[in-house]
């Protein structure tokens, strides 16, 4: 189903070797990456896969917070997270603009999220079953997304790094809108301290397997690392998230459901337990809780959108007759 695979991210492309490494010298250099710049293959085909699959996971990720706009439990939090949402879908469709710039179409990336070709993130997969999930999903959902993304707003192609300068100011915004839900849980009854502490269960491990697979399982990390797309790998980002989020739980008065969990005095971080890879690969490769209905949701608004579609390119077009028009009679 999922068959994206390495399209040509090895970098071994039909380049020769003095074009290689004077793109290479460019990237050392911290020089941004424009889109009418040269660049080998892999680099614009490696590009194209992370942020579409990025793009992908802003509107999937769209679904299981819309389900709770209209069980919100008060006027102020419905427009919180009617905003949140919103936010998500422009950042869908900023990063589907910015792939553009590389040669792909939004229709050809669209195409390839309807039918199941492309990935997104794993994490859309579960349920948001309690209004604290809300909760939770900002503040460790988004709380992983910061940490991922605070390093993308460097990376070397210059249309993704922008990008994600504005996509990071709201994430960081989603993050404190969900932290402030847990906040008042936590500070409430005993039976909403248990609603937060049981999201945190259900969160807490996919929030880890957000960063992707460790060392060997992650095939990309080399090169884009090198081509200074990703500037970190995947264990240092889910390390670095652990030890800004283990305290933040301490502060809720929750427990995080790892019982290695350890601080290690010798690297100023904390140890954690083993991550199930194959639940990862499994909600991958389309067999989580919710893969189909995400999709069958996002295939069904599709369709329901067409008119809009039909709509907009029907105005489009009259306008530019018009336009023309009116350039002919000027002249
Ligand atoms: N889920 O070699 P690597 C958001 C795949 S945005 C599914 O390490 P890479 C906003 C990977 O694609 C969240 N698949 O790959 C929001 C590859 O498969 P492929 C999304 C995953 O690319 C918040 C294979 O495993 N963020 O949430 C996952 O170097 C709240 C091998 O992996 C981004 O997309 C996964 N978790 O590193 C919305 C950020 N992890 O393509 C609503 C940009 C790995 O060969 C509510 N992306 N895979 O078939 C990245 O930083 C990178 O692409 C990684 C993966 C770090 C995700």
């Amino acid at each position: 189903m999922y068959s994206q695979g390495l399209i040509g991210a090895d970098g071994k492309t039909h380049e020769d070797e003095a074009f290689l490494a004077a793109f290479q010298a460019r990237i050392d250099a911290e020089q941004k990456i424009e889109p009418n710049d040269p660049m080998p293959e892999g680099y614009r085909k490696t590009l194209i896969r992370q942020m579409s699959q990025h793009a992908h996971s802003e509107i999937i990720g769209m679904q299981p917070e819309g389900n709770w706009i209209s069980r919100a439990p008060t006027l102020r939090r419905k427009a919180a997270l009617l905003a949140k949402v919103q936010e998500e879908g422009g950042h869908g469709l900023y990063l589907y603009s910015a792939a553009e710039t590389l040669g792909v179409s939004r229709e050809e990336m669209t195409d390839q999220l309807l039918t199941g070709a492309a990935k997104y993130s794993s994490i859309f997969n579960y349920p948001a079953l309690t209004w604290a999930d809300i909760g939770a999903i900002g503040w460790l959902v988004d709380g992983a997304v910061i940490m991922n993304q605070n390093a993308l707003c460097r990376c070397s192609y210059g249309p993704y790094a922008r990008a994600m300068i504005r996509i990071c100011k709201e994430e960081s915004f989603h993050q404190r809108q969900g932290y402030e839900i847990l906040i008042t849980l936590c500070n409430g009854t005993e039976q909403q301290k248990e609603l937060a502490q049981d999201a945190l269960n259900r969160f807490w491990w996919p929030s880890l397997m957000m960063f992707g697979p460790s060392e060997g399982g992650s095939v990309h990390s080399e090169q884009s690392m090198l081509w200074k797309i990703k500037r970190f790998s995947n264990d240092d980002l889910r390390d670095k998230f652990i030890n800004a989020t283990v305290p933040q739980a301490e502060f809720l008065g929750l427990k995080v459901p790892d019982p290695d969990l350890t601080w290690n005095e010798e690297k100023q971080g904390y140890d954690h337990g083993d991550i199930d890879w194959d639940e990862f690969w499994r909600v991958v490769k389309g067999d989580g809780p919710c893969n189909r209905e995400r999709l069958k949701n996002r295939n069904r608004v599709h369709r329901e959108g067409a008119w809009v579609r039909e709509a907009a390119l029907a105005y489009a077009q009259k306008r530019a007759v018009r336009e023309e028009a009116a350039r002919v009679a000027a002249e």
